[in-house]
């Protein structure tokens, strides 16, 4: 489809990604992140999918091009100067590992080998020259993955940690709380923080909460980013049933990409990182709270509540029936405790805050992973009802970062790329076009044993 043909409420939505386009790279929102971010970009190739393929493969080239000699992928690419966002290139100190241009020290959810999957399954004129540029990537997804191993997971439990909560890109949801307690921010210093002359201050992280960031951003400069140093003693040590849950998809689709062009070790490596992680993944698994859930891995102790991670379980792969049953039936439940959702953290818990960022906002990127793991676990009726409420909330409040769950006000950012990106491809397509779309990753056991 070329723009010209788009609906006006697309086109608009085209135009935000055009107007965040600086070249190569989107930024997520023009004031309050002028920079390359890594699952925005990649939620955001798939936007640009819909009018502009080339420049949706020029999305997911350049944030790997960002890729670190040990197979990182960093969450932040500063490809220019710009001063109105904090922490900046000199609190992150990499300029000597990133070589050029400088990035920040910690990674985001790996959701790129999932959107590359869906750029190379789309029906195109030259086929071949789509095939070159996936097969040129899949090396760099290869090394990401088994950076994720590992650095994050040295030990071989089959689940990946975060040293800091901006990896798990959900900043400041209530499960960090108690893990971030622990950590001593007396070597902070003052610094000014950006994002609050922008956004109110009640959308976004507490003042506490961002000296704890800066304390962990202050341990990850001083040994140089050094994995091992990190995993032996960094002091936020975290597995998040979110972050874990993108991984398996990624590898998942990594397999079916590299099967398809041939790719045989990438192929073989993936299987057995992806064996590793759907075992250990059930270590996320509390019978207290009914669900997937945080584990401090420092302390052994698991969260008290779900959060919107929590459903991105049936996002990772195969979840036998009866458990998915049971996590449609919760979600459902959710959904009657609030207006739209699907809300980032329990709306029943004694945390839930409908208005500040990760601890119950909705997000619409977050949303369509959700209700793509429902529908291939046949809760299509599920999955409609969070589309519609992803386009009703946009329709109400426009293109912002998240919305409120209860009255659908908008919050943060303006403008928004991966919402605009997020309404193009999947929340303004009805259902049936989603089921219809040229997916190749098996879902089932049965289609994964051939
Ligand atoms: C820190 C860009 C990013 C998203 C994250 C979101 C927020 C940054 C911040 O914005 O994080 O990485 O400064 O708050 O939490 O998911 O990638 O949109």
């Amino acid at each position: 489809m070329t723009l010209n043909e788009l609906n006006p409420k697309n086109r608009r939505a085209a135009d935000i990604l055009i107007a965040n386009d600086r070249g190569g790279y989107t930024v997520p929102s023009a004031k309050l992140y002028p920079f390359q971010w890594n699952w925005d970009s990649a939620l955001v190739a798939l936007g640009f999918s819909i009018f502009d393929p080339d420049r949706a493969w020029q999305e997911v080239e350049s944030l790997l091009s960002a890729q670190w000699d040990n197979g990182m992928v960093p969450h932040i690419i500063f490809w220019k100067v710009e001063k109105s966002y904090f922490p900046g290139p000199d609190q992150w100190g990499t300029a000597d590992i990133a070589h050029n241009p400088p990035t920040s020290g910690i990674t985001q959810p790996p959701v790129a080998a999932t959107v590359i999957q869906r750029l190379l399954a789309e029906d195109v004129d030259d086929i071949d020259a789509t095939r070159d540029r996936a097969a040129k990537l899949l090396p760099k997804l290869d090394r990401w993955h088994q950076w994720f191993l590992d650095a994050r997971d040295p030990d071989g439990l089959g689940i990946v940690a975060i040293m800091h909560p901006w990896e798990s890109g959900r900043d400041n949801l209530p499960d960090w709380d108690r893990p971030l307690s622990f950590i001593d921010t007396t070597g902070v210093g003052t610094y000014h923080r950006r994002d609050t002359d922008i956004v109110n201050e009640d959308e976004r992280p507490k003042n506490n909460d961002y000296d704890h960031y800066m304390a962990l951003v202050k341990f990850g400069r001083d040994c140089n980013w050094d994995t091992a140093t990190i995993s032996r003693d960094c002091p936020f040590w975290v597995a998040e049933p979110g972050m874990n849950a993108i991984l398996r998809r990624a590898e998942r689709d990594l397999i079916a990409m590299a099967k398809l062009l041939g790719m045989d070790d990438i192929a073989t490596r993936a299987a057995s990182r992806l064996a590793r992680l759907d075992t250990g993944f059930e270590k996320l698994w509390s019978d207290d709270v009914g669900g997937y859930v945080t584990l401090d891995l420092r302390r052994d102790e698991y969260a008290t509540g779900l959060t919107s991670g929590s459903w991105l379980a049936l996002f990772a792969g195969h979840v036998e029936p009866k458990r998915a049953g049971k996590m449609a039936t919760t979600l459902s439940h959710w959904l009657t405790q609030v207006d739209r959702g699907v809300p980032s953290f329990d709306p029943n818990h004694e945390l839930f805050d409908s208005i500040r960022y990760w601890r119950g906002p909705v997000w619409a990127m977050v949303n369509w992973m959700i209700a793509t793991g429902l529908i291939e676990h046949g809760e299509t009726d599920l999955a409609e009802r969070i589309r519609a409420d992803t386009e009703a909330l946009i329709e109400q409040s426009d293109y912002r970062e998240y919305f409120c769950p209860v009255t659908g006000r908008g919050g943060g950012g303006s403008d928004f790329s991966w919402t605009a990106s997020m309404s193009l491809y999947w929340a303004s397509r009805p259902t049936g076009d989603v089921i219809n779309s040229p997916v190749l990753t098996p879902t089932t056991p049965e289609q994964e044993a051939k």
